[in-house]
Formats: C-alpha cells, structure tokens, sequence
C-alpha cells in the first residue's frame, strides 16, 4: 500500500534538481575521471583494455540500429533550436533510476535487449510483440517536438518514432475501451531508484483517452538523435505527448492496456492535488507550489512564455471540446 509521506515528496521535484553551475561543473570532473579510468584499465588489463575503456565495448550493439536516421516528417518544426544532446542526455526524469536529474550512468544498467511489450485488454487482437518486431513492423519517422516539463523547463527534440495509433489500430481496439493505459517496468533489482523509493507506486502508469492516444501527435519513441534512444531516454520505447506535461511522456513500456476504466497514475497516487490525470500544458494554471506562466529553456539562459497546450493547439484543442468543466491543466 502507498505511504503518502509528505515529507520526501516536498522534497522531490525542481527543488532536487542540481543547479546547473553545479552540474556542468560535475561533468568535467566526469570527462577528467573518464580519461583517467581509459588509462588505469590499459594499465592493468593491456590487451582489450582499450576497447572497453572506449565506453562501449563491454555492450551489445543495438540490433535496431540500421533503421537511423530515420526520414524527417518536416510537418513538425520548430520556434526555437534543437537542445543541445549533451544537455538532454544528461539532465532527466526517471525516478526509476534516482529523484534527481543526473540518473544517465543508473540507466545505462539496464537491459534493453530481450525487452517484449504487452498489448492487452479491450482488443480484438492482444499481443505480446518483441521490441524489433515492433520497431520493424512500422515506418519510423523522425518528428522535432517540443517538451514541456511540469517542472517548468523545456527542451525540444528530433525524436524517431511511429504514431501510436499504428500500434492501436494494428490490435484493433474494441468499442468499449475507453482509455489506454501504460505502463514501465519494474525492477528493484537493476532500477535503483524503485529500490531507495520502494515506498513509491511502483511500476510507472500512465494513461491517455482512446482520442488523445489516436491523435497524429501521440508518438511511440524509439530513437532521438537519429539513432536508437539511450536509456536515460526511456529505450526502447517510449512516448513523447508534446500538449501534455513531461510526466505524462512514460518511459520504457512494457504493458499498454486498452480500458474502459481511467488508469490511477504514478503521479496522481503521489500527489492527486499536483499531478492529475489530463496535465494539458497551460500558462494560466499555476502548480499549486510554483507558476506555469514561462519556462527555463534547457542548456540556455533563455526564459520563455509557456504556450496553452505547448503551441500544439491547433493539433488539440478540439480533444477538449465539451470537457471545459473537467480539471484539464492538473
Ligand atoms: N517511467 C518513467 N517515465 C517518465 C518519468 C519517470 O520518472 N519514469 N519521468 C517523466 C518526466 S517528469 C519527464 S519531464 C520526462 C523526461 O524525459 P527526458 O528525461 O527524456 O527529458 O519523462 C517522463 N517519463
Ligand atoms: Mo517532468
């Protein structure tokens, strides 16, 4: 059962992010101890020392990797330019693997390859279909999206994916499925953030309505940077819902689930009066401990107004038509 302590959760969020001087700071000293790790390992180890100490060498290749660069879909630019990778790879959500935003190096342990996804429930053909099968059985696409975190800072990214409606209508959803629901994996084992925060609802959920996940914008990720996402990331799969805030984006599924039920989330057991289900970006409705009204540009110095569904309205709105009386900002 969830423990609500207040306590460490007031704690989480923006206020244990590491301020940035801090972190690029800490990153030469990780560049500085890098070279000296090459150095110590072909001093003791001779032979294949130096492949290993090349960083990639004890892993396996990615098998999907002949599939990037995928082609561009230039429908989707951009207002701003693309962040840095340096910046985006290394500055993350993940509570899986840490409460902070340094959690690359925790998730680059765990293991992408075997990894099978689960699709069930309400459908007329549920699935359980290895990740190369599904990243082969659509065409990928490269799209430029905007992200938006609840924590007001933002990035924008050439994410490689496939629309989720592809997957949705390749399992032929049954009319009474209401809601897609998501879900992560659960490893306290490899995952050191759902051992430390056992307390935690573990795994990850999150959950979408069957019309916001068949809207073009819904996006399964497989790749960033014309090339297969790294962990940190959320490989291999995740989504990147760019109107919504960041947590709505799940990482690294194994199980969606069609439902005529709206999921619980993560984030709604954590804090129902913070993170509700719907989390459509909007300057206008403050977070009850902080102002959604502009945001901190990832690896810049930029502060930007925050746009009412990110700037994807045209794309969007209309999913809202109808609901105005429902908590759709939080
Ligand atoms: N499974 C899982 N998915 C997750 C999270 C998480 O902690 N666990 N964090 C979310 C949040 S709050 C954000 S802002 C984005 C961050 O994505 P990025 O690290 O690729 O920028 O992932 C989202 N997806
Ligand atoms: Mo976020």
């Amino acid at each position: 059962m969830l423990i609500r302590n207040r306590k460490p959760w007031d704690q989480l969020r923006e206020s244990a992010a590491t301020p940035e001087a801090v972190f690029l700071d800490r990153r030469r000293l990780m560049k500085l101890a890098g070279l000296g790790t090459i150095a110590l390992i072909a001093g003791c180890d001779g032979g294949d020392g130096e492949a290993r100490a090349e960083g990639e060498g004890a892993k396996a290749p990615d098998p999907s990797a002949h599939f990037y660069p995928a082609k561009k879909n230039e429908a989707f630019a951009l207002d701003r330019s693309v962040t840095d990778e340096q910046w985006s790879s290394t500055y993350n959500n993940f509570y899986e693997f840490g409460t902070h935003k340094q959690i690359w190096a925790n998730a680059d342990k765990l293991p992408l390859r075997p990894w099978s996804v689960v699709i069930d429930g309400m459908v007329a053909k549920p699935a359980t279909i290895a990740i190369d099968d599904l990243i082969g059985r659509f065409p990928l696409e490269e799209r430029l999206y905007r992200h938006r975190c609840v924590e007001a800072w933002s990035m924008a990214v050439p994410w490689t994916g496939f629309p989720l409606r592809a997957l949705l209508d390749a399992v032929e959803p049954l009319s009474s499925a209401k809601y897609v629901r998501f879900e992560t994996f659960n490893d306290p084992k490899i995952a050191s953030g759902q051992r430390q925060n056992s307390f935690y609802p573990w795994p990850y959920i999150e959950g979408l309505t069957m019309a916001e996940a068949a809207n073009d914008l819904a996006f399964l990720v497989t790749g960033v940077y014309g090339k297969p996402a790294a962990a940190q990331f959320g490989a291999p799969l995740r989504l990147a819902l760019p109107w919504k805030y960041g947590f709505k984006s799940i990482k690294s599924i194994v199980r969606i689930t069609l439902t005529d039920r709206q999921p619980e989330t993560f984030w709604q057991a954590l804090g129902p009066d913070e993170y509700g289900f719907w989390a459509n970006v909007n300057p206008q409705v403050p977070h009850p401990r902080w102002s959604q009204a502009y945001e901190r540009v990832l690896g810049t110095e930029e502060r930007r107004p925050t746009l009412l569904f990110n700037g994807y309205g045209e794309q969007v709105a209309g999913l809202y038509k109808g609901l105005e009386r429902e908590p759709l900002y939080m």
